[in-house]
């Protein structure tokens, strides 16, 4: 067996968390990651018999949330109540590997001080199911606070068309980025099956679903494909703070946008460009 500490998915797992602490985007126990792992690549570093504990899933009713289509798979996953910070110097604390299960997970590794996967993971696995149908080489949902992302849903309407037309004016590459646009959350309590069933939906459309006033959702092929992308909505939301009292003289427009789309052959979402 390979030592588990030099896999790739666990490296990558800490120097994303590093990351998004970095960036101010995870305070405290802000923010939580799940990504679906290759079960041959995982049996080369564990044995998948060896289960060590079973974690049932908080905050749902079973009866409302059918994990069916993901009974089996293995996911690597931040734990709840850890902090970003630490999982860089404490992987096998911070972050758990574990094996969806009907009505919870098997844990497989980590969680070493007896920890349970994030609260969110309901909402993670509700994501998960709606992006592989959407995408099937979907891997990654990603949930963070970042700064000015939340800062913008204080004071721009929380419209997904509005939204999401003001932050691809933010930045040439935003429409090439996120052609899909943002699916825009009202306010909702979190830790909820309300809460993961209407962001599975937003993300049936989607790969960013922002919640008002919390922070956002985002879903793709890999950590570094879905960190970039919420990196980039952050950027765009941060020009739109920076500008948003100063007297805007220049913009992107429209016309410009959809010169742009069609230039990189990205589909964006139509209803959002006025043409
Ligand atoms: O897990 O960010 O929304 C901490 C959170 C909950
Ligand atoms: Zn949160």
């Amino acid at each position: 067996m390979k030592n588990i500490l030099n896999a790739p998915f666990v490296r990558e797992m800490c120097k994303t968390a590093a990351n998004m602490y970095r960036l101010g985007w995870d305070e405290r126990n802000g923010g939580n990651i799940s990504y679906l792992l290759n079960e041959k690549e995982v049996a080369e570093y564990l044995d998948l018999n060896a289960v060590l504990r079973t974690i049932p899933l908080m905050g749902v009713n079973a009866g409302e949330f059918d994990v069916t289509p993901l009974v089996g798979k293995i996911f690597i996953v931040t734990g709840t109540g850890k902090y970003f910070k630490n999982v860089e110097d404490d992987p096998e604390t911070n972050l758990g590997i574990v094996r969806i299960v009907k009505n919870g997970v098997e844990l497989l590794w980590g969680y070493k001080d007896g920890g349970r996967t994030t609260s969110e993971l309901p909402a993670h696995l509700m994501c998960h199911m709606a992006r592989l149908n959407a995408d099937p080489e979907n891997r990654v949902v990603i949930h963070s606070h970042p700064t000015n992302l939340l800062a913008m849903t204080y004071v721009h309407e929380l419209d997904t068309e509005r939204f999401t037309h003001t932050l691809w004016q933010m930045s040439t590459e935003c429409i090439v980025v996120f052609p899909d646009g943002v699916e825009v959350l009202p306010w909702m309590l979190c830790g909820t099956n309300e809460i993961g069933a209407a962001t599975a939906e937003k993300m049936t459309r989607a790969r960013v679903a922002v919640w008002a006033m919390h922070g956002v959702y985002g879903a793709g092929r890999s950590l570094d494909e879905t960190f970039g992308l919420i990196e980039t909505v952050e950027k765009a939301a941060q020009i739109y703070m920076l500008t948003k009292n100063c007297e805007r003289i220049n913009t992107i427009t429209d016309a410009q946008l959809k010169e742009l789309a069609e230039f990189f052959g990205v589909d964006y979402r139509k209803g959002i460009l006025n043409l």
